[in-house]
This record gives structure tokens, sequence and C-alpha cells, in this order.
């Protein structure tokens, strides 16, 4: 029997209300699975929490973390907390404090009618995004001079260390290799011309490792393009942290929108505890309405069980989400339905466990 101890941080806004959902699903797996148990701890983190007591989260809470086997992490940021620092103080906080340096986000159609983009099936969407998630342009380095003068300067400087970046790509190599699938790389090497000239160097020089794995590389300008009117270009990306932020988002809207956009923050080594989360904010207009999806917090379940290595329940998640959309009738109103939260929620476990 294997038993996982997971940390549900369900946060702000829609943030508890989908992940309610991802651990009824969580729930359902124990009932049928003889050999898999769960131990749930939820932490009361976020922005109310910090209006209450003047931080994210607890000064050791990277210590009261540390032994879970995964962070089940809903949604961070509330109107009268300014989003750098509850973006900063909690979710960026744990990704860099467990070295979670890859990002996992799929973009996947799992029903035709999702997409926006004519003519474009399911076959012809389905990549993966491999976003660095440690340093890049979410390093926190720059400074703020002469604040309020008229010589006022604002400093930003994205950090690309030889060791966070062939790590990212060296990760997405194997990742190809092992899919046999091309690798796209991501950049902008003639604007940013150190970060991403080192960037596209460092491409080039692990590539010489993999000669089974066909690259490309391509400037974010032009792959924003590809990714709505060629999305069949690609099979693996890898990019820079806030590329692959953006570049995701963009894959959320070819797919589905934000109520279907999944993603892993991984430790590879497993030194660290690894974090599974939707990717959308905490949609303070909607929350409290059980109008959010829950589909990408489920979908968010499936990332986590294949990091288990319990690909059975991953593939079988993702399938169950397809037959929810081909039925079409427990839809929440982002997905043209009638639903609440609950009621997709509900349906979704009578499917998997029917
Ligand atoms: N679901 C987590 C969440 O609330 N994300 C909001 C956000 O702004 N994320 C930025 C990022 O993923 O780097």
């Amino acid at each position: 029997m294997k038993k996982k101890k997971i940390a549900l941080i369900p946060g702000d806004g829609i943030g508890p209300e989908v992940i309610s959902e991802g651990v009824k699903v969580l729930k359902a797996i124990e009932q049928v699975d003889a050999n898999l148990s769960f131990e749930f701890t939820e932490y009361p983190w976020g922005c109310e929490y910090y209006l209450e007591h003047g931080k994210m989260m607890d000064e050791n809470g990277l210590d009261q973390l540390k032994d879970t086997d995964a962070i089940y992490l809903g949604a961070v940021g509330y109107p009268g907390v300014p989003d750098h620092i509850s973006l900063w103080d909690l979710l960026l906080k744990i990704r860099k404090g467990f070295d979670q340096y890859v990002n996992l986000r799929p973009v996947t159609l799992l029903n035709p009618s999702l997409t926006p983009l004519k003519n474009k099936t399911e076959k012809e969407i389905d990549f993966l995004v491999i976003r660095e998630n440690s340093e890049g342009e979410y390093a926190g380095a720059g400074d703020w001079l002469f604040k309020g003068k008229p010589e006022e300067v604002v400093l930003q400087t994205g950090v690309f260390s030889r060791k966070g970046t062939e790590r990212i790509i060296r990760y997405a190599f194997e990742e190809a290799r092992k899919q046999k699938k091309t690798l796209t790389s991501i950049s902008k090497a003639n604007a940013l011309n150190y970060s991403m000239v080192f960037w596209d160097e460092v491409f080039d020089e692990v590539g010489k490792e993999y000669p089974d794995v066909v690259t490309y590389s391509y400037l974010v300008d032009a792959a924003s393009m590809f990714f709505v009117q060629q999305p069949e270009r690609f099979e693996i990306v890898v990019t820079s942290n806030l590329f692959g932020d953006i570049l995701t988002d963009i894959g959320a809207a070819i797919t589905g929108g934000m109520g279907l956009a999944t993603g892993a923050n991984i430790n590879p080594e497993r030194e660290f505890p690894s974090m599974f989360e939707p990717v959308h904010g905490s949609a303070p207009d909607i929350s409290g309405k059980g109008l959010a999806n829950p589909i990408a917090a489920i979908w968010s379940v499936a990332q986590m069980m294949e990091f288990f290595g319990e690909e059975k329940w991953s593939e079988l998640i993702v399938t169950t989400i397809k037959e929810l959309l081909e039925e079409n009738e427990h839809l929440t109103p982002d997905l043209g339905g009638n639903a609440t939260t609950e009621e997709l929620g509900n349906q979704f476990i009578k499917l998997l466990t029917g």
C-alpha cells in the first residue's frame, strides 16, 4: 500500500472551490484502489491569512511542507493585497524554496468544440510546454532608484545561470527523446542580446548530445503567432519563465480557456516536494458563486498521479474529462453550460467510478 502525504493550500478566491473538487477525486481514487491512500494536511495560507497575520504563509512554512509527497495549490491573489506580494510570498516562495525548476503545462485540446481556431482537431493541438520555473525574468533581481524623482529608474534583471539554463534544456531534451518527439526552443536573441543569445547557445550545445532529437528554434513573437495559426508545429516546447507564463495562456485560449489549464511544478531530483496547481488565478469576480470551472484543478490531480508513477489513474482522469466534455450536460458557464462547480465535480466522480 502506497501512502502519500498531500499538503493542501486552497488559497484565495475560487482556489478553495476548485481544490475541494480535486480532493473529491483523490478520495474517490483511494476508495477504489486498495494500493493507494492519501493523508491530507490543509494550510490556511493566502491573502486572508496575510490580512490577519501580515504574511502569506508561516515563516517556517517550507519546513512544514518539506516532508510531504506533493503540494496541491488552488490560487493566490485577492483585492487588498498587492499582487506581487501574494505571488512572491507564497507561490514563488514554494517554487524557489523547493527548487521546482520545471513547470509542465500541457496544451492539449480535449474536444474540438473548445477551440476558437477553425478546423483544428485534437491531433493538431497537442503539445507540452516545459517552462523554466526558477530564475530568468522571474528571478526577483532588480532595483528601484530615485523613487518619485524625475530621474526615477526601475531595473528588472533577467537571471540566466549556466546551471539553471542547462538543466531545463537538458530536461526538455530527455523528455523529447523519451517521447520520441520534436523539441522547439522559444527565445528572443535578436532583442535580448545577452540572456537569449546565451539561451540559444546552451540549447545548441546540449542538443549535440541528442542527435536523435529533431529541434526547432523560434523567436517568441513568431512562436506566439504559430501557437494560434499552426499549433500542429509543436510537440515539446522549452522556454524561459516569463515567455512560458505568457505562451501557456495563449495555449489555454486555444484549448478551452483558463478553466482547463493545468500546471505541475516539478523538482525532478525529488529532493523536495513538487506542486500541482490549476494555472488560473483566484478570479475574485466569480468566487463564492459556484461558477468556477474545476477541470483544471482535476487535471492537476492527473499530473500528480503521473508524478507518483500512477499512470493508469492519470490517463483515466484525462479520459474522464474528455467524456464529461463530450457529454456536454454538466459544464460550468465558461464552457457554455449552467452547472455549478460542485455539480460538475459530482458528475466527474460518477463517470470516473461508474
Ligand atoms: N493557480 C495558481 C495561481 O494563482 N497563479 C497565479 C499566477 O499569477 N501565476 C503566475 C505564474 O504561474 O508564474
